[in-house]
């Protein structure tokens, strides 16, 4: 089994890649700052002996140097990262140390130290508000944040260093990815999240437009184990590939979910498109099958029941 360091472990994200590489019976080394991540996302990993967690600054000199050098990981997943594209755009230097400054310290740490592989937490940002449905790889990378910006720029980061020093890098261009413990903190939050927080406390939510709107909803469970076997699947070679499900869900749909299981909240209410908001969103997921062997598996239909079950 394999030796794993974790970046952001204890994110939304992270902490469910972490559950499954654990399951795997892979030894892992998590790192978190707890800017955004909880510690209470990783109680169930905290159980086991095959995990150790790191509260450390992935964008400080030194400091993944240090633990990859420790720790001496087969493969590093990536997943720390300043996650909302409002903040990047009101911080964009906060934006640029901890999207593009802590992938620099990530991919000088591997290449120094031999590390086989580094799989990062992309984005569909890079491709901006493209209408040209579905997206695949080939779109024009033409993100419209910084967050978008630092994504695309470490995706060039870190195959520059797979070409210089024979790792592999992948990188996972995640779309609208839901899943119990995602934050549903700021109006900015993915519009699941905040849903099911609103209908958890027994409140209408808001919906921005007529409802039509699709997002390609992609569930946490599946985005980890996407993950897992970039990091893990032997034979791998370096490339982007989306990660999603190739299925448009509308917000109609979505709250129709919602409400079959909570009736005694009030129906939503309507409140006029936001600004900048995109209509349709959907992406091509057949390169990640083609080099990853990944294909998503859990129905938007299940995974918000399973979220409500966990609410
Ligand atoms: C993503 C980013 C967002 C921005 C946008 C650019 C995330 C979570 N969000 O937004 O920051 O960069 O891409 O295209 O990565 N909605 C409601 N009610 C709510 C909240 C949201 O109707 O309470 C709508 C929202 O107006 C949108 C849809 O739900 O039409 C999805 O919103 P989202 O923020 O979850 O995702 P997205 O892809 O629009």
């Amino acid at each position: 089994m394999g030796k794993i360091l974790v970046t952001g472990a204890a994110g939304f994200i992270g902490s469910h890649t972490t559950d499954q590489l654990l399951a795997a019976g892979h030894e892992v080394l998590g790192v978190d700052n707890f800017r955004t991540g909880h510690r209470s996302n990783l109680e169930a990993a905290l159980r086991s002996t095959c995990f150790r967690l790191e509260e450390a600054d992935v964008s400080a000199a030194g400091v993944m140097d240090g633990l990859v050098k420790e720790f001496r990981p087969d493969a590093i997943i990536h997943l720390a990262a300043l996650v909302s594209v409002q903040e990047s755009i009101q911080d964009p230097d906060l934006n640029q140390r901890l999207n593009v400054t802590a992938t620099e310290l990530v991919a000088a740490a591997a290449r120094a130290h031999g590390v086989g592989r580094i799989v990062f937490a992309s984005s569909a940002a890079i491709y901006g508000d493209t209408t040209d449905l579905p997206i695949d790889e080939e779109t024009p990378k033409q993100p419209i944040s910084p967050y978008g910006e630092a994504k695309l720029a470490s995706e060039g980061i870190l195959f520059a260093a797979a070409e210089q020093s024979g790792l592999t890098a992948r990188c996972h261009r995640y779309f609208n990815v839901f899943g119990p413990r995602q934050d549903p903190a700021s109006p900015y939050s993915g519009v699941i999240s905040i849903f099911a927080r609103r209908y958890r406390d027994g409140k209408p939510v808001t919906i921005y437009g007529d409802g039509k709107q699709t997002r390609d909803f992609i569930s946490v469970h599946d985005v980890a184990r996407a993950n897992v076997l970039a990091a893990t699947r032997p034979g791998i070679v370096s490339g982007a590939a989306n990660i999603c499900t190739g299925r448009a869900t509308s917000l109609l749909d979505v709250v129709r979910v919602f409400a079959a299981h909570y009736p005694a909240v009030p129906a939503p209410s309507f409140a006029e498109a936001r600004k900048g908001d995109i209509i349709h969103s959907l992406g091509w997921p057949v390169r990640a099958k083609e080099q990853l062997g990944f294909v998503a598996e859990v129905p938007v239909e299940s995974a918000l029941s399973e979220l409500i079950k966990t609410n």
